[in-house]
């Protein structure tokens, strides 16, 4: 029996995972997530999509391949570019990232809005909660004064002056047909998904290929070198940036191992 083995479901917090654990960064994330159901922020279908990204993460040799870090170089620079940037916090997100996602709403100065597919006022509450416990200042989600035209669902429903508003949105860990209908309104879509075959992916200017547990720091952390460019230097980064090559790397390496 190894040392290892003796890591079960029985931690009861995070700092117990050994960090020289082969399988750390999955079993940090198993254990976020099951915190965040028992915690009423979650959804049970959360666990499913995190089985679904885990298996893609494994392939991907759990770390940022070099196309995912030129994609999130490009998604700082579209957030400082941005006039109104929002990021979407779904139930998975809140579990995952929630420091970090106010972190990285503090450097691009963004707004934080919850949007859930499986919405309940209990979980929106529970996770405007949960972020403002982590930092979060102005938690949107809530008012639900607006609707994307042509989604048939929950995820439809968005703040006026968030989402509805918004010229660039992070839409992170879901495989839906939402961000069709936020490229239909003219938005600059960034989306985190493990899968490059993925919906959502599929249609963003900027798609991230990475955990998100180490896509937002390291986006945060471009951007925080990025915050004295000059508008002219952003934009190169932006138009430099190859959509199609990103996801064709992620998808090579996730196939092939190359
Ligand atoms: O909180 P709610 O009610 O809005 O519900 C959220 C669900 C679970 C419904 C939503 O996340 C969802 O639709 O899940 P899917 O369809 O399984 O899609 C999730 C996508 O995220 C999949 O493509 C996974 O590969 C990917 N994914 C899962 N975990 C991670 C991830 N991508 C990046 N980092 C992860 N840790």
């Amino acid at each position: 029996m190894s040392e290892y083995d003796t890591v079960s479901a029985e931690v009861e917090h995070e700092d117990e995972i050994p960090e020289d654990h082969p399988r750390y960064q999955d079993l940090l994330t198993r254990h976020r997530i099951e915190k965040g159901v028992e915690k009423g922020i979650t959804h049970l279908q959360g666990m499913h999509a995190e089985g679904r990204g885990s298996a893609f993460d494994y392939l991907l040799g759990e770390k940022t391949i070099p196309s995912a870090d030129a994609a999130e170089r490009a998604a700082a620079a579209h957030l400082l570019l941005a006039d109104h940037p929002v990021l979407s916090i779904n139930g998975n997100v809140a579990a995952l990232v929630p420091g970090e996602m106010v972190d990285l709403a503090a450097a691009v100065d963004a707004d934080l809005e919850v949007n859930l597919f499986n919405r309940t006022p209990e979980r929106m509450q529970a996770i405007a909660d949960h972020l403002r416990e982590h930092g979060a200042t102005d938690v949107k989600g809530l008012e639900a004064d607006a609707s994307i035209p042509n989604l048939d669902h929950q995820r439809a429903k968005v703040d006026e002056d968030g989402i509805y508003a918004a010229d660039v949105v992070v839409v992170p860990l879901e495989d839906g047909d939402r961000a069709e209908a936020l490229e239909a309104m003219d938005k600059t879509e960034i989306v985190i998904d493990l899968n490059p075959l993925s919906r959502s992916p599929q249609v963003a200017e900027v798609p991230i290929v990475d955990n998100i547990i180490r896509a937002v720091p390291n986006v945060t952390d471009h951007a925080l070198e990025l915050a004295d460019a000059d508008e002219g230097d952003l934009r190169e980064i932006v138009e430099g940036f190859d959509r199609e090559r990103a996801l064709e790397a992620a998808e090579e390496r996730i196939r092939r191992g190359l």
